[in-house]
């Protein structure tokens, strides 16, 4: 309960963590350090387009996010294909700002996106500021939400859908 009140702003968590949440067996609560010590690193250079500061260059290192979100246990069956197609994501900081993917996106079966939640940026450790969420497939550096303080999973719910199914 606390962990979804904290994910949804209404209390803060405490700085450089972030929560995972949604429809997940294990709501988790995880630092920079967590990151670090729990999960393969990867390392991404990448260049983003900011629309008013122009081309950004950095070098991120961090676990993969599907990696990270795994750990929660997302409430899909990880072998049905089409179960796992019907989930979202949403990153958020502090502030308001937040940004949605899919999880196909990052699915090794689906689009296999290499995003991260970031420990590093530029060489310097990202345990005081938070997590940085990298998506070294966009063009634009608005999905780039950095001080990351929740990650949300959830199933999306058609109208009309029975409660079973939802
Ligand atoms: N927390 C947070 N992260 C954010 C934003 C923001 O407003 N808040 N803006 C995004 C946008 S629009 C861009 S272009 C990049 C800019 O990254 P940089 O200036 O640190 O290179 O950060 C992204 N991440
Ligand atoms: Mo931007």
């Amino acid at each position: 309960m606390s962990l979804l009140s904290s994910a949804s702003g209404t209390t803060t968590v405490r700085p450089g963590a972030f929560v995972v949440w949604g429809d997940v067996a294990t709501p988790t609560t995880l630092t920079v350090a967590d990151l670090r010590a729990g999960w393969t690193r990867h390392r991404a250079e990448v260049v983003f387009d900011c629309a008013t500061a122009g081309p950004q260059r950095h070098v991120f290192e961090g676990p993969l996010l599907r990696e990270v979100v795994a750990g929660a246990g997302p409430a899909f069956d990880p072998a049905r294909r089409k179960e796992r197609s019907r989930f979202l994501l949403a990153v958020n900081d502090t502030d308001g700002h937040h940004a949605v993917l899919s999880w196909a996106e990052v699915d090794a079966d689906f689009g296999d996106a290499p995003v991260l939640l970031a420990t590093r940026m530029d060489g310097a450790d990202l345990d005081a500021a938070g997590t940085h969420l990298v998506v070294p497939s966009d063009r634009c550096g608005a999905r780039y939400v950095s001080g990351v303080t929740g990650v949300w999973i959830g199933r999306h719910r058609p109208i009309g859908a029975s409660s079973s199914e939802a």
